[in-house]
């Protein structure tokens, strides 16, 4: 899609693509038209994946080079040297993602620094593809575009309510048609243990069938996880398993409660129990409230750290990726030089199965961190209660930070007030603006650009059950996140703006209708 430049009066359209590419200039003059007659040559799975964008915007098929009948193979046709075409070409030597589209009246050439920069070129190409008139056109476009950083993820909470293998996969497509390249799976909570794990099979013979609600549960078995983990690949997204621990674990109580404390059921517990619903939690028997924070493993006890190495080995060697989150959020059941012995000895497990540990900001407060742990901020974009002071932790230590406040990326919160889906708790509702306007260097002092690993927007799924209401809660607020993730700064150029944005983001709406993502077109967004 296309929207009106307002620069100097000019009349060119810029076209609409999010995130907003590093640099990109729309030319006058007529279109490249998406006909029938289109040849696509070059990388076989570059192509693929846009034969498959094509149909699904469009409905034509495009034909692949030697794809004519009678002509052989590696040998243009007259009629195929002289049509239109689409080239997807690996040019070695730029920056690691990176691509550069060119769009002519005759050819679109998308040059990739390596398959992960051919397949982003192939979504921004997906979403230059317009409607004019009768026809599809592609407008004449220059785009130069590089990611801001490296790590750009989104998670999905499958233990509050369980998300099968083909919504997770649905979830990936739609992440990384947005150029997101992490996929973040929040395994376990006080709900659930979604994970089969080989050594301590009563986790999810145990402890898997219940969610929030008395909704039903379910787990990922082994060869489903690795089936997600082969399919983000495809699309160039890493998988990011997460056993949050020591609090979040009343599931495993229920399997092993010789490693588990009693619940701590403080005032806050009994708040939410009323606010929610729901009953107060209860050593062994299912939890199927809201409240967190009031179950622990047990810390002293060298039990703990045998199922540590059990779990964690286990979940390491099911994935080829670099990460592995052993949680540390709200341990409120936990005393804190308890939960300082359990991150350091946890962090040190992960590290010594050759993995990046990766926890929630609060582990900053524990002194004995491995060096190599990653912090993940969740606190608002601008920091409360000492949040930052916890997340420099992870700067001093020499390691980088993920960038979630949550009162801009947390999916899960309410888009307006009146939807039953979503929670509150991150100052209200958060409206697409608010998603929008704010940049990751600008909200911990001393966690500037080269501190930041990257930004991710997480969904967690108290109120969601199904794909529709994760479609509903993350577009188009995902779009926010994929910008601070992909795109130069915030203000740094003209198209990082909210006025810019909201133009460009509502552009989408007949992409992602046609991918069949059912989005919420909030107020305030110019949907055509
Ligand atoms: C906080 S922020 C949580 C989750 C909840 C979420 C709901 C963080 C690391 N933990 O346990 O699901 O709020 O928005």
């Amino acid at each position: 899609g296309c929207v009106p430049a307002d620069q100097n009066g000019a009349t060119v359209s810029a076209p609409a693509v999010v995130p907003a590419p590093t640099a990109l200039s729309a030319v006058d003059g007529p279109p490249f038209r998406l006909t029938d007659e289109v040849i696509v040559s070059g990388e076989a799975d570059a192509v693929a994946a846009l034969q498959q964008l094509v149909t699904t915007r469009t409905g034509a098929e495009l034909r692949r080079f030697g794809g004519e009948s009678g002509s052989a193979p590696g040998r243009r046709s007259d009629r195929e040297a002289a049509a239109p075409s689409i080239r997807l070409t690996l040019t070695a030597g730029g920056p690691a993602e990176s691509y550069r589209l060119t769009v002519t009246e005759d050819v679109v050439a998308i040059n990739g620094a390596d398959a992960a920069g051919l397949f982003y070129g192939v979504q921004t190409l997906g979403q230059l593809i317009a409607r004019d008139g009768e026809r599809w056109v592609v407008p004449v476009t220059e785009i130069d575009d590089v990611p801001r950083f490296a790590y750009r993820g989104v998670m999905l909470d499958v233990a509050r309510h369980f998300h099968g293998v083909d919504t997770v996969k649905a979830y990936i497509d739609r992440a990384a048609s947005l150029k997101f390249n992490h996929l973040h799976l929040h395994l376990t909570d006080d709900q659930g243990w979604r994970l089969e794990i080989a050594s301590r099979r009563l986790l999810t013979e145990l402890s898997s069938d219940s969610a929030v609600g008395g909704d039903p549960g379910g787990f990922f078995t082994q060869a489903d996880y690795r089936d997600i983990v082969a399919y983000a690949a495809s699309r160039h997204m890493t998988v990011v398993p997460e056993i949050d621990m020591p609090g979040h674990t009343h599931a495993v109580s229920l399997a092993y409660p010789e490693l588990s404390e009693e619940p701590v059921i403080s005032e806050h517990i009994r708040e939410i129990a009323r606010d929610y619903g729901g009953e107060l939690p209860v050593n062994g028997v299912d939890y199927d409230g809201m409240a967190v924070g009031f179950s622990s493993l047990k810390i002293n006890d060298e039990a703990t750290y045998e199922f540590l190495a059990d779990v964690l080995g286990e979940v390491a060697a099911l994935n080829p990726g670099p990460y592995l989150h052993v949680g540390g959020d709200e341990a409120l059941g936990t005393a804190p030089e308890d939960f300082a012995v359990f991150m350091a000895r946890a962090t040190e497990i992960v590290a010594g199965l050759g993995k990046t540990p990766i926890t929630w900001h609060e582990a900053g407060a524990a002194t004995g961190l491995a060096p190599t742990t990653v912090g993940q901020y969740w606190g608002f974009v601008t920091p409360t209660d000492g949040m930052d002071e916890k997340t420099r932790t992870f700067v001093r230590n020499g390691a980088r930070v993920i960038m979630s406040p949550a009162d801009a990326i947390y999916l899960d919160m309410k888009f307006d007030a009146d939807s039953s889906l979503g929670l509150t708790w991150a100052r209200g509702v958060t409206s697409a603006q608010r998603a929008y306007e704010w940049d990751p260097a600008e909200v911990i002092d001393g966690v500037g650009e080269a501190d930041i690993l990257g930004v991710e927007a997480p969904l967690w799924t108290e109120t969601v059950r199904t794909l529709d209401d994760i479609d509903a809660l993350a577009f188009p607020r995902i779009a926010a996140a994929a910008e601070a993730a992909w795109s130069p700064a915030l203000g740094s150029t003209e198209q990082r703006s909210w006025e810019s944005f909201r133009h460009r983001v509502g552009a989408l709406g007949p992409l992602w209708s046609s991918m069949g993502i059912g989005y919420t077109p909030l107020a305030g967004i110019e949907w055509s």
